[in-house]
């Protein structure tokens, strides 16, 4: 006997091209004119069981063939997705772009959101970056995917929790800030009455991430007590103070478990806000007279000192690296990198010098030449420049915020 897809094959054969009919054969004529009748009904019954079978089979086989059919759609649609994700992740903008373009994702804001939300094979850096960006589009996206967050009944640092696991927090002072603005916007929308203003839900939150910094870097050697984180958000509830349970039920929260960073390469939240500061030996160019000196830097509260002496009290010379850029250049020295004013090749760097005779004058510096005795003491210099020099706008953002909510209650 064949099996029943050789049957089917046969039978469906036999459907599309029927053989020329046979004529049945006789009915033997010694049976009972009733066994003649039942012969004829077993028959007639065989004949309409096949005719059956063909139309199953056609079916079966219809149904099959389409089934292949959506198959192959589906592998090849999943083969697609799978490349947009990649190209997403190196490059999240081309990543949506592909995705769009081959159908696989409607041009629409809160489709992209949940896509990003789903964030299924997405990085989480590219998510950031691609949330962080600032044209119309882009913050309209933002805007939904932080939506999609349920923050109802959670506490702030809860909130946080799963606000900052679902992407990676760009580095970039202004993303941070649209984005945490964003979160805020949320977490008040979702739990009305915690927070006088979003400002003060926004103050708070930055509050929390540098309490998570202090409590768990270990290069934060001054670890806040609770008196001090809620001294410290004294007046933050547009003008007036946060209850002291909510802030001890935060500080508590935050010091038995820290923030969990996604794709933690060490250049995590901890490293945005504080950086361990920097001190060594290093060769610096004179400013008009270029003569090279070994002196002793130190980089703190994000200026750059130098000494003559590890000993010295005073520094011979102070840089503000504010408004400064930092860039590696080649010299007839090693390792060297440079400080200067983005887009200005003339004017002169804000900083001071101590002169010979004790009196302190403003720098000669147009950029500041500086050489490191290794290469990997000039990345390491380079990087904790950087970040000092990145660090300063959001105790900006952070002073103009706690600026509005203390003047609320004034007017
Ligand atoms: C000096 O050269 C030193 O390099 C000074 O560095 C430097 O001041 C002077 O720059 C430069 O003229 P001489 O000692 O050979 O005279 P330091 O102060 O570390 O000794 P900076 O501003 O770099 O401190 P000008 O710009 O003053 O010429």
């Amino acid at each position: 006997m064949g099996t029943v897809s050789e049957l089917c094959a046969s039978s469906f054969q036999a459907f599309l091209h029927p053989a020329v009919k046979d004529p049945p054969p006789p009915v033997p004529d010694d049976l009972t004119p009733e066994e003649q009748h039942e012969l004829e009904n077993i028959r007639r019954r065989k004949q309409e069981l096949l005719e059956d079978i063909q139309v199953w089979c056609v079916c079966v086989w219809r149904r099959t063939g389409v089934c292949v059919e959506e198959d192959r759609k589906n592998m090849q649609r999943n083969k697609q997705v799978a490349m947009g994700r990649k190209k997403f992740n190196m490059d999240p903008k081309k990543g949506i772009k592909f995705l769009i373009e081959n159908d696989l994702l409607k041009h629409t804001s809160s489709d992209i959101a949940q896509f990003l939300y789903k964030g299924e094979g997405l990085n989480k850096t590219a998510i950031g970056d691609y949330l962080g960006e600032r044209d119309e589009f882009n913050l309209q996206v933002l805007h939904d995917f932080v939506e999609l967050h349920e923050f109802t009944d959670l506490n702030l640092v809860q909130a946080l929790r799963q606000f900052l696991w679902s992407f990676r927090l760009p580095g970039e002072a202004q993303k941070i800030d649209r984005m945490m603005e964003a979160f805020a916007q949320r977490y008040c929308q979702c739990n009305p009455g915690v927070f006088q203003s979003t400002d003060t839900c926004y103050i708070l939150s930055f509050a929390i991430i540098m309490l998570n910094t202090s409590l768990h870097n270990p290069n934060v050697k001054d670890k806040p007590a609770v008196e001090r984180f809620i001294s410290m958000n004294r007046g933050i509830n547009d003008g007036g103070d946060l209850p002291e349970d909510l802030l001890r039920n935060l500080y508590d929260s935050i010091k038995n478990e820290p923030f969990k960073i996604p794709e933690d390469d060490g250049n995590d939240l901890t490293h945005t806000f504080f950086n361990p500061d920097r001190e060594g030996w290093l060769l610096k160019l004179g400013g008009r007279v270029k003569t090279w000196k070994r002196r002793w830097f130190i980089l703190t509260d994000n200026c750059l000192y130098y000494f003559e002496y590890t000993t010295d009290k005073e520094p011979r010379g102070i840089i503000p690296l504010e408004n400064l850029s930092i860039r590696e250049v080649e010299d007839k020295k090693p390792n060297c990198f440079e400080l200067f004013i983005p887009e200005n090749k003339d004017q002169v760097i804000k900083a001071c010098k101590t002169e010979a005779d004790g009196r302190v004058v403003e720098g000669n510096h147009t950029f500041y030449r500086i050489s490191a005795p290794t290469t990997e003491e000039k990345d390491e210099w380079m990087n904790s420049i950087k970040a000092a020099i990145s660090r300063d706008p959001f105790y900006e953002m952070l002073a103009t915020r706690k600026k509005k909510v203390s003047s609320m209650k004034r007017h």
